[in-house]
């Protein structure tokens, strides 16, 4: 029996304190329990919270747990960039960062001003350790951009890529716990936003598992997932696989036997095994969902090229299957929406990563029932599907 939207709504209590609870992409005001008058800084960054750079210093005042604003943008692929951004930063750039007023552009002067303030984390950016490592981090993304967004010489850029990983490993190497120094540091704040979108984009791409085949690597993406900071700014697979190719220009695949492996599970499940988060999954998980789809229903009821009635019925399936196990046969000719939706959870925008796993999970199933129409397909020179205009009320 397909729930309706209130029996629907009473199967999931799920909130979070947005101001002072866990790392969440939703919030525009983070306390940590201090009082309002002591917010020195507001951070403009991008509405879809999948902006590298910003996702640096997002991370970096969690982590500090400095009280802070969050304006969000929008960037050039979603939609138009915002004339109130563009008076303030005329390049539209992002992540900018006010600190008492003081508009600051670039990531690396944002976080070299912070640090001014209110003291480093763990190390100083320009600490001796540090220098070495942020080159590091340099040179292992020009080789991923290399390898990435190629269609030649593949042999020679993964091998170009992978000797930079190998240094990588041996800076793991140098301490006994997960990090690039003896503690949680600046340095993994540094590293993050582009490992994240290195084990997504190979593992898709090339058909290659950064944090599967490298023993640090992966000890590091471990120790990451327990810090409630990182888990509130991560990304999943599907979200940064199709978010890539418009950002770097192209994205090529290779001719990996393996590629199609991987490429097939991102795209069409079973998204629960997937290296993109191995820490185990929250009880809440499918409530979070549930709490999402019903907050924005409408929206995303109307954005669906199907039928409004016809979209309605076929969600409200999925939502039933995802809550009660039971499966719940969505109406004819609903399951290339069904599938519309499923490509466009976009994470941790929309939920975090366990989350959108079970959504997606259950909205593949519900249009399994009744056909195997996709949806329409992703763009891949822009994302203007996901315009934030479209999306009002889009917190
Ligand atoms: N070097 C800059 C790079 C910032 C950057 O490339 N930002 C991109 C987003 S990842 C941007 O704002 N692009 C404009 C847009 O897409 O709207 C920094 O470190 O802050």
């Amino acid at each position: 029996m397909t729930l309706a939207w209130t029996e629907l709504a009473a199967l999931t209590q799920w909130q979070i304190d947005r101001v002072n609870g866990p790392t969440n992409p939703q919030s525009r005001l983070r306390l940590f329990g201090q009082p309002e008058s002591e917010v020195r800084v507001t951070l403009y960054r991008d509405h879809h919270a999948w902006c590298p750079y910003c996702q640096k210093v997002w991370l970096w005042l969690e982590e500090k747990q400095i009280p802070y604003r969050v304006e969000k943008v929008t960037m050039f692929c979603y939609g138009e960039k915002e004339a109130w951004y563009k008076r303030k930063v005329p390049s539209g750039m992002l992540p900018a960062l006010e600190l008492d007023g003081r508009l600051i552009t670039e990531s690396d002067d944002i976080l070299l001003a912070l640090e001014e303030t209110f003291g480093p984390l763990g190390w100083g950016l320009n600490d001796q350790q540090v220098i070495p490592l942020r080159r590091l981090e340099r040179s292992l993304f020009r080789a991923w951009c290399s390898w990435l967004c190629s269609a030649r010489q593949d042999e020679t850029r993964r091998n170009q890529f992978l000797k930079v990983a190998a240094q990588v490993e041996e800076a793991l190497r140098e301490h006994p716990g997960p990090y690039f120094l003896p503690e949680f540091s600046v340095v993994d704040v540094v590293f993050t936003p582009f490992l994240e979108r290195m084990n997504a984009s190979f593992y898709y791409y090339k058909g290659y598992s950064l944090r599967e085949e490298n023993e640090r690597l992966g000890a590091w993406f471990d120790g990451m997932e327990t810090r409630s900071t990182y888990r509130g700014t991560q990304s999943d697979f599907h979200t940064h696989v199709h978010d890539l190719p418009p950002q770097m220009g192209a994205c090529w695949d290779n001719d990996n036997p393996q590629r199609l492996v991987y490429q097939a599970k991102v795209d069409q499940g079973p998204w629960l095994g997937l290296p993109d988060a191995r820490y185990p999954e929250p009880e809440t998980s499918k409530a979070e969902a549930l709490h999402r789809v019903i907050k924005h229903h409408e929206n995303i009821i109307r954005v669906n090229p199907a039928d409004d009635a016809l979209f309605d019925e076929a969600l409200r399936c999925a939502l039933t299957f995802m809550m009660t196990g039971e499966l719940c046969p969505p109406p004819a000719g609903s399951d290339g929406a069904l599938r519309y939706l499923r490509d466009r959870i976009s994470v941790p925008r929309d939920m975090s990563i366990y989350a959108a796993k079970r959504l997606r999970e259950a909205l593949e199933t519900t249009a399994a029932l009744v056909g195997d129409h996709q949806g329409v397909p992703l763009p891949v020179k822009h994302r203007r599907d996901q315009d934030p205009v479209n999306f009002a009320r889009i917190s």
